[in-house]
């Protein structure tokens, strides 16, 4: 017979025979909010209290067992009963509990199941301990918990790299008892719970596990995971609690550790890291809820066809065949297709000598590769994407001759950087169809795609296109159409700041120094490096014809590139590179370059320090940032986030552009603006909505409400 009783509407409970089956009930991951903590910790205590339950089984009901605490709720007044009580009274119930987990079992949704006495899950399962991607800790006991259930080293292993564990490798670290077939966590745990029963197992508490007992062991694997978060967490604060708390967990009682690991936890609560990452978690979803998705359908999606076998096209015919896509590329002529072919299996080559792919598995993905010479290959093509040299003559061409060979309804996109999309659209007999796929170089690594909407296209290519980026594990930002699209319009903006700083007193080398001091991998001057001088150079021959006279120009790239020096490529650019090394040494000779332009417009030098320095980089991109968002270029200020963050090397702790400037405060923002434009008017002019927000005393947040 079963008996039910709801305590509250996220968390039920069934009686099976001897056996309660308690069922988190809160879509659309089960996130622990405050009433399932207080619905668990009640469920646990009247099962503990009814003579008839022999054994408690906790799942989650839908896809997940628990994605974790709602992080939703962090910055806001903690609500009792805490996680770390709710774990508690799970482990201290005084009857087996079981925990049956199908899907995520993630951060608290591990710590409730490792809180249980014993652990099933399915083959679907994926466990861990994600905080420290969100600038956390594990904060209800799992720092305690797990490194005594799977030893030191695993434990400090999951906590530090955030990753998910699938159901084998969890069962062999010891995270679970067993797996379970099917597809039905209830059906599995009930079964489990009552051989249990059968079997007459009692209680078996986590905090009485083993795994710490070789003390030695444990020590070291704390040592040297502290040398390696020392090392790699550049900047970021949770890691090294994460390896304090293990340290408590080894030094002190079960119950002194679990209470040393809450304040730290709060600690980590507290910090603007918690705030940026978190930030970062929502935007990254929030990005893909665009109007056209919405409103349309995508159009059928099944190939994809490339023109150009360069470096970009390469590059994304990989991302469409690692998606399962089967690709056309057509090129000019058989040496150039050739070379096109060659490009994207050096990619697959590269992984199977890294041993990260067999030649099978080579043979399997370039089996979904044709090449050509002749545009009529694509005639039977869903989609197209062109990615020959940035020119809008030679663009404009590919385009009639995609309009004249592709089917009808076939999607015509554009690789392009900052051409006028607009114009390539008109240059076919369906604007509706063409679309702007931006890639980032490398194609098949960089996670962003700006899709870039002109004034023609119908909903459902723009659908169609977010289609394709889920499809290719991109995050995609939807982008209007100007000079650069949402990034490298912003790009082209703090990079001039950057050279005003340079000529006004900084030097190469100090202003990548505070760049990276703030949480980039690099400079802007090793970007440049790295990325290829010619190319900035090439864009600002382009852009000369059209640049205000009267706007401050510096010429000292210019005078670099002059020299041949473009950066790793040619051994020498803002640094050099000798016999190919990849790490810069300083150059004496650019800095006489600069002291040469300096003195020649008479700029007498001044120091800057390294928060002066990001004081303009930063006023200078949020200011840019501002434009574009009220220009409708971004459709709000987390895209403008997301584009840095997956594109630009922004330092995701500090959650974008858009939520450093929130974080900083606006009037401060806009108090340096308008100091530097005392100096420089010209580039310097507030953005009109940054000094609307100022005026009302609001944030970029409030105009991130979700799209209708
Ligand atoms: C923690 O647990 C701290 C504890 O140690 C200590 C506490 C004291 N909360 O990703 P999706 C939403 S820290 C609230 O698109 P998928 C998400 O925003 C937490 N909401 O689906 C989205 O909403 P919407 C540690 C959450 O199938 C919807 O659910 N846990 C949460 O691709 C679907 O999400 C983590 O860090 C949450 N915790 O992937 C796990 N999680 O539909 C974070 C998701 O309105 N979550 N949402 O846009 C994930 O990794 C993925 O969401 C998951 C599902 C793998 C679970």
């Amino acid at each position: 017979m079963t008996t039910a009783s709801i305590t509250t509407p996220v968390v039920r409970s069934a009686r099976h025979g001897g056996v309660l089956c308690i069922t988190i009930d809160n879509a659309p991951v089960n996130a622990i909010s405050s009433a399932v903590r207080r619905g668990l910790k009640e469920a646990v205590e009247a099962a503990d209290a009814d003579a008839a339950v022999k054994a408690i089984l906790i799942v989650g009901e839908g896809a997940n067992f628990v994605a974790g605490a709602d992080i939703r709720e962090f910055g806001q007044a903690p609500q009792p009963p805490s996680l770390p009580e709710v774990c508690n009274r799970i482990e201290a119930c005084g009857k087996p509990v079981i925990a049956a987990i199908r899907g995520a079992a993630l951060g608290g949704g591990l710590e409730i199941a490792l809180a249980a006495h014993y652990r099933v899950a399915l083959q679907d399962a994926k466990l861990g301990l994600p905080e420290v991607q969100l600038g956390l800790m594990p904060g209800a006991g799992g720092t305690v918990r797990t490194p005594r259930l799977v030893g030191a080293q695993a434990a400090l292993d999951l906590m530090l790299s955030g990753r998910h564990v699938k159901a084998k490798e969890s069962l062999s670290l010891g995270l679970l008892d067993r797996l379970a077939e099917g597809e039905d966590a209830q059906v599995a745990g009930l079964t489990y719970a009552n051989e249990l029963l059968a079997q007459g197992a009692g209680v078996r508490r986590s905090r009485d596990a083993q795994g710490l007992a070789d003390r030695a062991a444990a020590q070291a694997a704390i040592d040297a995971a502290k040398a390696d978060a020392a090392k790699k967490s550049r900047g970021l604060f949770s890691p090294m609690k994460i390896v304090e708390a293990v340290q408590t967990a080894l030094d002190k009682s079960f119950d002194e550790a679990v209470k040393a690991e809450r304040e730290a936890f709060l600690a980590c609560i507290e910090s603007p890291q918690r705030a940026g990452l978190i930030h970062a978690f929502f935007a990254e979803r929030e990005v893909a809820k665009v109007p056209e998705a919405k409103a349309a359908q995508p159009r059928k999606l099944e190939s994809v066809g490339i023109v150009g076998g360069g470096t970009m096209g390469a590059g994304i015919a990989v991302a469409a065949m690692d998606a399962g896509l089967p690709v056309v590329m057509v090129e000019r002529d058989q040496a150039s297709i050739d070379r096109g072919r060659a490009n994207v299996e050096k990619v697959y080559d590269g992984l199977v000598a890294k041993g990260r792919m067999t030649p099978e598995a080579k043979a399997a993905v370039m089996a979904r590769y044709t090449g050509s010479t002749d545009y009529a290959a694509f005639k039977d093509v869903d989609l197209v994407i062109e990615a020959v040299f940035e020119d809008i003559e030679v663009k404009k061409a590919v385009f009639k001759e995609l309009d004249r060979v592709c089917k009808a309804g076939a999607v015509l996109a554009t690789n392009t950087s900052y051409l006028d999309i607009d114009a390539i659209a008109a240059s076919t007999s369906r604007p509706q169809d063409v679309v702007g796929l931006h890639f980032f170089s490398p194609a098949n690594i960089m996670k962003l795609l700006e899709i870039v909407v002109p004034a023609k296209v119908s909903a459902d290519v723009v659908a169609t296109a977010f289609a394709l980026a889920k499809r290719m594990k991109k995050v995609p930002v939807r982008a209007g159409v100007c000079d650069g699209f949402i990034g490298n319009r912003i790009l082209a903006v703090y990079r001039q700041a950057a050279d005003h700083i340079l000529e006004d007193g900084a030097s190469p080398y100090e202003i990548d120094a505070a760049v990276r001091g703030f949480g980039y991998p690099m400079g802007p001057f090793q970007v440049s490096d790295l990325a290829g001088g010619d190319i900035g150079w090439a864009t600002r021959k382009r852009k000369a014809a059209t640049r205000d006279p009267k706007a401050r120009y510096v010429e000292v790239a210019d005078r670099i590139c002059e020299r041949g020096w473009f950066g790793q490529k040619t051994q020498r650019g803002w640094y050099v590179y000798p016999q190919g090394a990849r790490a810069g040494q300083e150059d004496a000779e650019v800095l006489a370059i600069v002291d040469a332009e300096r003195q020649k417009k008479g700029i007498v030098p001044r120091k800057f320090t390294a928060e002066e320095i990001m004081r303009r980089y930063m006023a200078a991109m949020v200011n840019e940032g501002a434009k574009v968002v009220a220009e409708g270029i971004a459709l709000r200020p987390l895209d403008v986030d997301v584009t840095f963050l997956s594109g630009y090397g922004f330092p995701r702790y500090r959650g974008g552009p858009m939520k450093y400037a929130d974080m900083v405060g606006l009037p401060k923002i806009l108090e340096d603006i308008r100091a530097f434009a005392k100096e420089d008017p010209l580039f310097w002019q507030p953005a009109p909505l940054l000094e609307k927000l100022v005026a009302e005393g609001k944030d970029f947040a409030s105009l991130n409400q979700p799209q209708g």
